[in-house]
């Protein structure tokens, strides 16, 4: 008898609903909830690839151990057995700190993860914690950890009510919106301007948003910084600058005129590409605008000045008074309160507690940058890295110099990887433990709930039970923590954390409680008898009782960004012998790196390519479709070009999350599709130093001729 199930689309920020309708243990198919009261029917190509996730003959039902002669299927038991052994030998053999963990983007959409994953992680005791934040969006959450006094208060654009958004290094039509969850970014976009209000994209490509917005200006990568700073000089030098009804709460803004007070728009010209008159004209606009906010997104982050480029958004939307006011930079109130509960537990964050071994970089909440593991892994020393426990990621693919890395994972003494592919990471493991994936399992989106741009709720139970022979994440964690505890290395108080929520029932019961206890009092019953899901109401100042500052103040200007502007001004008189820049882009059927092995997405035209601008292409005498070697300091990728005036002159895009043709590998559609790494190009030895966030846009190279 065919069933219809209604569930959420786990893939991307944007939180689709979406009706999955089955037969027995098949799907029959996959579309939008027309009432779903976020997304409304909106779904992207991918939703349907959940199909292919779940059918797909590559992935791992079961335990496999590397052996000399391949993989081997062995039981959970002893699976389970040999990894907790392999950490405990790992951590008594080398101490604590020899033992890494890498956490990867789905974790933060697997309630199974983000709930008793995060708590087993935290238990275990190592100061060898990665996770991809490192090269996403760090420097937003030190902004906020800095500005607001919590890692996790990150404002979000209100979208909806929005009348003039300045959007900085982000393809929302493409990514489908990031720290903004906001299905249907397309319609959202058109309704803006349909309402008389202005689209502004910064990007040095016309990307598709740009496509769509009233205006776009091309801009150097990584000169975000000096943009943003030159408008807040405009801002107090033709005194536009009213910070409103949070006035009395915000420290800094007179430091922050003397700190942009050199900086006019003349003097970033020919740093930035964009003429003075544009950056007046956009620094009036949004200050004259009635309700302007500024965005950006990984084009601001990934870059050398990252960590300035995020803090100077909140600046600005700080002194327009933008922050907190409706149409404007609004903090979410989610159903669970996770900046509630990040201030119960101590994890508001804090920054540069201790540093990393071998480079010196400052930790974030406990995590090291993640473009320093292979040097944790390499280097020898005390606190060298000799195992690892990879979770949902592919770091191989994904982090600066994959190629380094790779040879490091190939010398570790134990890994292990909890994912359902051998990808070109998870290869180097020695045991790969499969999760189920995400139509087998319950789905509560813990953590977008804080960057939705319309407060709601949905709880989606598994559209098919789970084998048994398969395991969900939490209860691979659950299987260690039992081994672990027994053996005595796991930190007491948050292993008892752990131990309660397991007692309680693991994650479906640890969201029932925190819905009871969040803001909104929702219950889970409630939530399980609105397929569709609760819409909470529009966002809602938060201000002053959102602050978690210890002195309850908004802290406009703080010592890490104080010191950084100086790197940020020397950088101006800086010489580079790689003529081009490389950027990044994301295509609408690709996730990172790990749905190639989906044939209804890969299929067509081919996605990784390399963009030049013709007047580029010509100085080179290269054509659409020519191959070529394009070299950075830490290597080189031959690819195709296409020859387009999207980018900019001086200015070369690659997609990332390609590179499958590694040897060893269990993904024979991707295998097809190969294409290759944008990673084997990024540079491991150069990040902003200031968050500690890699540098994935604005790569100095050049074509090998
Ligand atoms: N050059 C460049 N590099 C980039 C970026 C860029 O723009 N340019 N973007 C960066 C960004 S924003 C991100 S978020 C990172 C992503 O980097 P990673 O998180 O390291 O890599 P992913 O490609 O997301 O790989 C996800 C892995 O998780 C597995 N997986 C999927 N679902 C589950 C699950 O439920 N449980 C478990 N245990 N495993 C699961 C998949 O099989 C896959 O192996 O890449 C970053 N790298
Ligand atoms: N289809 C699809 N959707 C996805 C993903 C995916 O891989 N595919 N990944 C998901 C993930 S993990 C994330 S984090 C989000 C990311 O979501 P977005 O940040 O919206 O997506 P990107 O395409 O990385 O957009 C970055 C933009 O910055 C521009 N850029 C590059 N360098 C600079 C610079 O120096 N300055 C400025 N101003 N702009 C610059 C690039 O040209 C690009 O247009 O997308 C999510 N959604
Ligand atoms: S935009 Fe696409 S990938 Fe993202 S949640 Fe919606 S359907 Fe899924
Ligand atoms: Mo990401």
């Amino acid at each position: 008898m065919p069933q219809t199930h209604y569930s959420t689309c786990s893939l991307c920020e944007a939180t689709c609903g979406i009706v999955v309708e089955t037969e027995g243990r098949r799907v029959l198919k996959i579309y939008g909830d027309e009432n779903d009261v976020f997304s409304k029917g909106y779904i992207c190509p991918k939703a349907a690839a959940l199909q292919d996730l779940y059918e797909d003959p590559d992935r791992l039902w079961e335990p496999v151990k590397r052996t000399t002669t391949g993989w081997r299927t062995i039981s959970w038991e002893e699976a389970f057995d040999e990894v907790a052994k392999g950490i405990l030998v790992t951590q008594k053999a080398h101490g604590r700190d020899a033992l890494a963990f890498y956490l990867g983007n789905p974790s933060v959409h697997c309630l199974g993860i983000m709930t008793l994953g995060q708590l087993f992680i935290r238990s275990v005791r190592t100061r060898s914690r990665f996770s991809a934040t490192s090269v996403d969006q760090l420097p937003h959450m030190l902004a906020a950890q800095q500005m607001f006094g919590n890692q996790v208060r990150i404002p979000v654009p209100d979208i909806d009510r929005t009348d003039f958004i300045v959007i900085v290094g982000a393809n929302p039509l493409v990514s489908n919106g990031s720290v903004m969850t906001a299905p249907g970014m397309k319609s959202r976009l058109k309704a803006l301007k349909s309402r008389g209000g202005t689209v502004v994209v910064i990007d040095p490509r016309r990307t598709q948003t740009a496509a769509i917005a009233n205006e776009h200006h091309f801009i150097r990568p990584g000169t975000d910084a000096f943009l943003l700073l030159a408008i807040v000089q405009v801002l107090f030098a033709e005194n536009l600058v009213s910070v409103g009804r949070l006035e009395a709460l915000v420290d800094g803004v007179d430091e922050m005129r003397v700190l942009a007070s050199e900086t006019n728009p003349e003097s970033v010209e020919q740093v930035t590409g964009m003429d003075a008159e544009s950056i007046r004209a956009l620094a009036r606009g949004a200050a004259k605008a009635k309700r302007p906010v500024f965005y950006g997104r990984m084009g601001a982050c990934t870059q050398e000045f990252g960590g300035l480029t995020a803090w100077l958004l909140n600046v600005l939307n700080i002194l327009i008074g933008s922050l907190d006011e409706p149409g404007g930079a609004m903090f979410a109130n989610p159903a669970v309160d996770l900046p509630g509960l990040a201030s119960r537990f101590g994890l508001k964050g804090h920054y540069d507690r201790y540093r990393s071994r071998v480079r010196d970089l400052p930790e974030f909440s406990g995590e090291l940058p993640v473009a320093t593991m292979a040097d944790e892994m390499l280097v020898d020393g005390d606190g060298k890295i000799r195992g690892l426990v990879s979770i949902a990621g592919n770091p191989v693919l994904s982090t600066p110099n994959g190629p380094k890395l790779e040879s490091a994972l190939a010398g570790l003494d134990f890994m292990v990887a909890i994912d359902p592919y051998i990808n070109e990471t998870t290869r180097h493991a020695n045991i790969i433990l499969p999760p189920t994936t995400p139509l087998e399992r319950d789905h509560y989106d813990v953590v977008f709930g804080l960057l939705m741009v319309r407060n709601n709720a949905k709880y989606a139970p598994a559209v098919f039970e789970r084998q048994p022979e398969q395991r969900h994440d939490w209860e691979i964690f659950a299987e260690l923590w039992a081994r672990l505890q027994k053996s005595g290395p796991l930190s007491k108080a948050k292993s008892s954390l752990f131990k309660r929520a397991l007692l309680r029932g693991g994650p479906r019961a640890v969201i029932g409680m925190a819905l009871r206890t969040g803001p909104h009092k929702l219950s889970l019953r409630k939530l399980l008898k609105s397929p569709h899901g609760v819409d909470l109401g529009a966002l809602k100042s938060m201000m002053p009782a959102a602050l978690a500052t210890k002195d309850e103040r908004i802290h406009l200007v703080t010592d890490p960004y104080r010191k950084d502007l100086a790197r940020l001004h020397a950088s101006k008189e800086r010489e580079c012998e790689f003529p081009l820049r490389l950027i990044g882009r994301r295509h609408l059927r690709s996730n990172n790196s790990w749905l190639h092995n989906s044939e209804r997405l890969v299929k067509g035209k081919e996605g990784c390519t390399l963009l030049m601008h013709p007047d580029d292409a010509a100085s080179y005498s290269i054509s659409t479709g020519d191959e070529v070697t394009i070299a950075s300091a830490a290597g080189e990728v031959r690819v195709g070009v296409e020859v387009t005036d999207e980018v900019l002159r001086g200015v070369v895009s690659l997609p990332h999350g390609w590179g499958h043709s590694r040897s060893g590998t269990q993904t024979r559609t991707a295998e097809k599709h190969a294409g290759v790494s944008m990673n084997d190009l990024t540079n491991d030895a150069a990040i902003d130093v200031l968050s500690g966030n890699a540098i994935l846009n604005g790569v100095p190279v050049r074509l090998v001729t």
